[in-house]
């Protein structure tokens, strides 16, 4: 299986991430990539490759010009303004607020372009995010030209990251981007299967009108989980794209056998779809001991997961999303490519 990666990611190190009333640890870090990249060693996998440059107009497909802009600039802005710490944004365009004029104000622009708070934007954010959106590029262009399977091992994730918005650890779109570029490259309709144990809310905004990509995600239900106000089964799309997109909330403590069953659905949809190719938003949140989810599935369960997506029978691109249980990070997600390489 060919992997894509970038030592690029390792620029974006926040100093602490907002969690329950303290500055923590960020539980995004650079041991993830670290351990994953040791699973593919000791898996064998070590066809490497390194990211093409950036191709701006595919990213511009997904994300708001206005944005790729602030995310470019927003540090030399900050910095200059006399900042020398993390961005955290602080205030946002909520309801009964404006959203339709960007504030000149630094501190206003970063609330603007922001979803939450726990996601510190850093010197070297654009760095890795550019780069994590490249190896999606690569991984897809890899695909289109006809591998079966590919893995982008992109860090910083990026599901939560909407049109004009990051958060969730989230910047550049990288599924997205890669489920675009699918399109643009011969497949007539692409679908994301978002597996990460937070609603990929970014995904599902970006794709809610677009019948050529259908969206697929299995998630902790908002009620209980992170991003809160997305992810409920009564979303399937509007406009055109009305019937494209697919929620399967669940509830705390869901164990492999009811998450296994909401895969079952999900990957019937796909089916009956028609897609033609597949971008797997891979998080592994959803093991048992991660920190921060609430999802129960064990280290061998990853292996039935990718077996399953491997007998849709699509040319597939996993993308990485979350997992915070750092130590266990790599088996779980080589796992997952190991059980579809047949594993
Ligand atoms: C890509 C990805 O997995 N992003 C996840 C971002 C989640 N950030 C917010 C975490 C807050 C979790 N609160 C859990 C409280 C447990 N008591
Ligand atoms: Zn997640």
């Amino acid at each position: 299986m060919r992997v894509v990666l970038s030592d690029d990611h390792a620029a974006h190190v926040p100093t602490g991430e907002l969690y329950l009333g303290e500055l923590v640890r960020p539980f995004e870090c650079p041991e993830r990539w670290e351990h994953v990249v040791a699973a593919l060693d000791a898996a064998g996998l070590e066809d490497r490759t390194s990211p093409d440059p950036l191709d701006l107009v595919g990213v511009e497909a997904v994300h708001d010009a206005a944005y790729v802009q602030f995310l470019r600039t927003f540090w030399d802005d900050w910095t200059a303004a006399g900042n020398t710490a993390d961005a955290i944004p602080t205030m946002f365009p909520v309801r009964g607020l404006r959203h339709d004029r960007v504030p000149d104000d630094v501190e206003g622009r970063l609330g603007y372009f922001a979803i939450a708070a726990e996601t510190s934007i850093t010197a070297g954010t654009w760095r890795a995010a550019s780069a994590a959106a490249a190896i999606a590029q690569t991984g897809q262009r890899l695909v289109s030209d006809g591998e079966d399977v590919a893995f982008a091992l992109c860090r910083p994730p990026g599901h939560h990251a909407s049109a004009d918005q990051f958060g969730g650890y989230c910047f550049l779109n990288n599924a997205a981007i890669a489920a675009h570029g699918l399109r643009v490259d011969g497949a007539d309709r692409v679908a994301v299967l978002d597996v990460d144990f937070h609603h990929g809310n970014g995904t599902q905004s970006i794709f809610w009108e677009r019948p050529d990509v259908f969206f697929a995600s299995l998630h902790g239900h908002p009620a209980d989980a992170f991003p809160h106000f997305l992810g409920w089964e009564d979303e399937v799309g509007a406009g055109d794209g009305a019937g494209a997109t697919l929620n399967l909330p669940l509830p705390r403590g869901t164990g492999f056998d009811a998450w296994g069953e909401a895969l079952e659905v999900a990957c019937g949809a796909i089916s009956r779809f028609g897609a033609e190719a597949l971008v797997v938003s891979l998080g592994v949140d959803t093991f048992a001991g991660d920190p921060i989810s609430f999802f129960r599935l064990a280290t061998d369960d990853y292996l039935a997961v990718g077996r399953r997506i491997a007998a849709l029978g699509l040319p597939t691109l996993y993308v990485m999303e979350g997992g915070y249980a750092v130590a266990e990070i790599g088996t779980n997600t080589v796992n997952v490519l190991v059980g579809h390489l047949g594993g």
